[in-house]
């Protein structure tokens, strides 16, 4: 009998043991997100990680009305992330493109698409990734699983929205700025940065 109370009370124990860490495993992050390229666009990406599994909740305001958004986090391997800044023009076009940007701000490593696929072979599945409304604001949520290098360095990161209607004309075309950086198929207009954030813990 007192051997079975025992064993009674070390099961409740180690049940209370096994739920506590997962109560306090949600850690959360923002990232506020600073024009670039003379978009005018700005949001708040506020992301929660438990475990594997990320929430990403992003709303930003001011970027090119009725045209999708290509938005990502972007990491580096070896150091923090960091905006860039127009000294990281290279070709001295007065645009910071995506190529130019990855020194700070590092590559693709997931990509907030809106269904699917969230790696970074999606970043620029552009009929992916979530459309403007006429207001030009965007909002964002989704939950999916990210890779171990990336929930372990979240708070190293970056959030980056792309796409930026430079001439203003509704669409992305070649006019303003000729073919992307990253896929010559591909207005520059559509891929470069429009809003660059790096990722903070809160209240930790
Ligand atoms: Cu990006």
């Amino acid at each position: 009998m007192r051997t079975k109370i025992g064993v009674s009370l070390l099961l409740v124990a180690a049940a209370y043991l096994s739920l506590a860490p997962a109560a306090f495993a949600q850690e959360t992050f923002q990232a506020e997100l600073d024009p670039l390229n003379n978009s005018g666009a700005s949001g708040t990406a506020d992301l929660a990680l438990d475990g594997d599994q990320l929430t990403a909740d992003i709303a930003s305001e001011g970027l090119a009305p009725n045209l999708p958004h290509a938005q990502h986090i972007h990491g580096l391997e070896q150091t923090m992330s960091e905006c860039p800044t127009i000294l990281n023009d290279q070709n001295g076009d007065n645009l910071v493109n995506t190529t130019e940007g990855e020194p700070s701000y590092g590559p693709i490593l997931t990509s907030f698409t809106t269904e699917g696929d969230t790696s970074p072979e999606s970043g620029l599945a552009v009929d992916r990734f979530p459309v403007a409304n006429e207001d030009g604001t965007l909002t964002y949520g989704r939950t999916f699983g990210v890779p171990s290098n990336v929930a372990e360095r979240l708070g190293d990161f970056a959030v980056v929205q792309h796409g930026v209607d430079l001439n203003g004309n509704g669409v992305y075309d070649f006019e303003a700025a000729g073919a992307s950086d990253l896929d010559p198929n591909l207005p520059q207009e559509a891929t470069i940065p429009a809003n660059c954030g790096t990722i903070e813990p809160v209240g930790g």
